[in-house]
């Protein structure tokens, strides 16, 4: 069975117990049951994995090369900053798929951009968590 990577970045750990008014009430542990459930009926293994660490995801994203298919990214709040994750997803075969929770668009000037969307296949941004499952169907499409 493919493999699909979940990667989810600093504080998204959080999720459902802060700024539901941003970010929802479902947990993340939700989102990976979800996932999980929904990957299984696209035909998918998902691996889910959240770090606050920058490198810890670099690690991950170049042990995903040769091993898993594609990859679902919300880097939070590196997504602005690290061209460390852009250089590894580079150097990652597969497809990308990058989701935010919130509208990044609407919010502070500082998070319109992100260094991972040159490298996505796709962005969805403002959907809330349904927006990973999403991003899971569209990977199973380009998969195919
Ligand atoms: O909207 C998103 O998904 C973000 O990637 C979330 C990041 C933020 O820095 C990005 O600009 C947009 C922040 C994640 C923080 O997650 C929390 C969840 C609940 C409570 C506190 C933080």
């Amino acid at each position: 069975m493919k493999k699909i990577l979940l990667l989810n970045g600093p504080n998204l750990n959080l999720l459902g117990q802060r700024q539901p008014e941003i970010y929802g009430s479902e947990t993340l542990d939700d989102v990976v049951a979800t996932c999980t459930d929904l990957g299984a009926t696209l035909g998918f293994e998902v691996e889910a994995h959240q770090s606050n660490h920058e490198g810890v995801i670099v690690d991950w994203i170049q042990d995903a090369r040769g091993v898993v298919a594609g990859i679902v990214i919300n880097p939070g709040a590196l997504s602005h900053t690290s061209v460390a994750i852009l250089d590894a997803l580079n150097a990652f075969e597969g497809p990308v798929m990058e989701v935010h929770i919130s509208n990044i668009h609407k919010r502070e000037r500082f998070r319109h951009h992100s260094y991972v969307s040159g490298r996505a296949e796709g962005v969805i941004a403002g959907l809330g968590t349904e927006g990973y499952g999403f991003a899971l169907r569209r990977l199973a499409t380009l998969l195919a």
